[in-house]
């Protein structure tokens, strides 16, 4: 199953204009199944100071690929920490 879901947050799209200094990663999540999987990092990962926007391409049984937009870079260790709070791990290979 391959499926975007965006739970109402902001869409982190290139269409939209960024603030100036404004920042989109992406990073790889493994362990989500299902839509409350979503929920749960995009709640935790908005929680994160400078996040506007959280985006996630779920892929069960692969590394999901959740999109970040940040009014900054993000310290890799609170992105980090958000997911294992949300119950979920990064992704050894973040690509
Ligand atoms: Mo998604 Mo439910 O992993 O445990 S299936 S939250």
């Amino acid at each position: 199953m391959n499926e975007r879901i965006d739970l109402g947050l902001r869409e982190a799209a290139a269409s939209t204009p960024l603030p100036e200094g404004a920042v989109i990663q992406e990073i790889g999540v493994t362990g989500m199944t299902c839509a409350h999987c979503v929920r749960s990092v995009t709640e935790e990962i908005s929680e994160i100071a400078g996040v506007h926007g959280v985006s996630v391409d779920l892929r069960v049984g692969e590394v999901s690929r959740v999109t970040i937009a940040s009014d900054s870079p993000l310290d890799a260790a609170l992105v980090r920490d958000a997911v294992e709070e949300a119950g979920y791990a990064l992704a050894a290979d973040p690509s």
